[in-house]
């Protein structure tokens, strides 16, 4: 299906806190102002069954085993890429998603051991092979970032996984930055650190930096709205 693709998939990665929300955001709000259809989503959620599959995944109280988080992120990831993802792409619109499934491979691999070959080809069927065209991976220390979550909110069931969880987490965002790591992974599409402990106004401008200089039209479309 990755043929009749003819928008664009932008996806923002990093640990808590790191500002996806907050980019993502601003990044619309230049698209809108230039009159670039977009749309914005965020994983899990962003169909009926992916906000229920959220509330069940994030609340504290929740129990929910290592292999069964990994299947509840795959069943909203599976739901937002047929429902939503795939036919905005197909219909030319600019897709800007918060999170997709290198968090799968940073929380439920690394963070929670386990195994990459089952999680990459259970994470197959999720995504149908949707690659996105473009990863802004927002890079910040987990201790940081999780300051900074905490200080905006009550804290959610992963975000009270430990430190050394967000640890591992925050050292498996580091490694799918290099090389070696997407030349392994070409299901991930080129991933591109951005240095994300800077004022949000610095981060954006590294943001549209990047986004100008990957995409002809969105330059165009951008340029002529500064
Ligand atoms: N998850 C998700 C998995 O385990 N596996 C998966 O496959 C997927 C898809 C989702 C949780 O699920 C996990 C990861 C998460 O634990 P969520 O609430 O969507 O839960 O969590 P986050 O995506 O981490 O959302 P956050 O809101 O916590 O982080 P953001 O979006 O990175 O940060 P943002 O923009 O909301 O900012 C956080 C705070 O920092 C401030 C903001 O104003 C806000 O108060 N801020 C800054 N402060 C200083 N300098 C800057 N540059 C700032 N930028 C923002």
């Amino acid at each position: 299906m990755s043929d009749k693709k003819r928008g664009r998939l932008i996806v923002f990665e990093g640990v808590e806190g790191a500002g996806k929300s907050t980019q993502l955001e601003r990044l619309g709000g230049h698209l809108a102002r230039a009159g670039v259809s977009h749309r914005e989503f965020r994983e899990p959620g962003g169909t009926a069954l992916g906000d229920a599959i959220r509330q069940l995944l994030l609340d504290p109280l929740s129990t929910v085993s290592a292999r069964a988080e990994a299947l509840l992120f795959m069943a909203s990831r599976a739901e937002l890429v047929s429902r939503e993802l795939r036919p905005a792409l197909e219909s030319g619109t600019i897709v800007l998603l918060d999170r997709f499934f290198l968090s799968t491979y940073a929380y439920q691999i690394a963070g929670r051991g386990l195994a990459e070959s089952d999680v990459r080809s259970a994470n197959t069927m999720a995504t149908d092979g949707l690659v996105p065209d473009l990863t802004l991976l927002l890079t910040l220390s987990a201790d940081v970032g999780l300051e900074r979550a905490e200080r905006r909110s009550a804290t959610d069931r992963i975000e009270r996984s430990g430190r050394e969880f967000h640890a591992r987490v925050e050292e498996a965002f580091a490694e799918f930055s290099t090389r070696e790591w997407q030349g392994a992974h070409e299901e991930c599409g080129p991933i591109v650190a951005l240095d994300a402990s800077g004022a949000p106004e610095a981060v954006e401008a590294l943001v549209l930096d990047v986004v100008t200089s990957r995409f002809h039209e969105l330059r165009t479309a951008l340029g002529a709205a500064a």
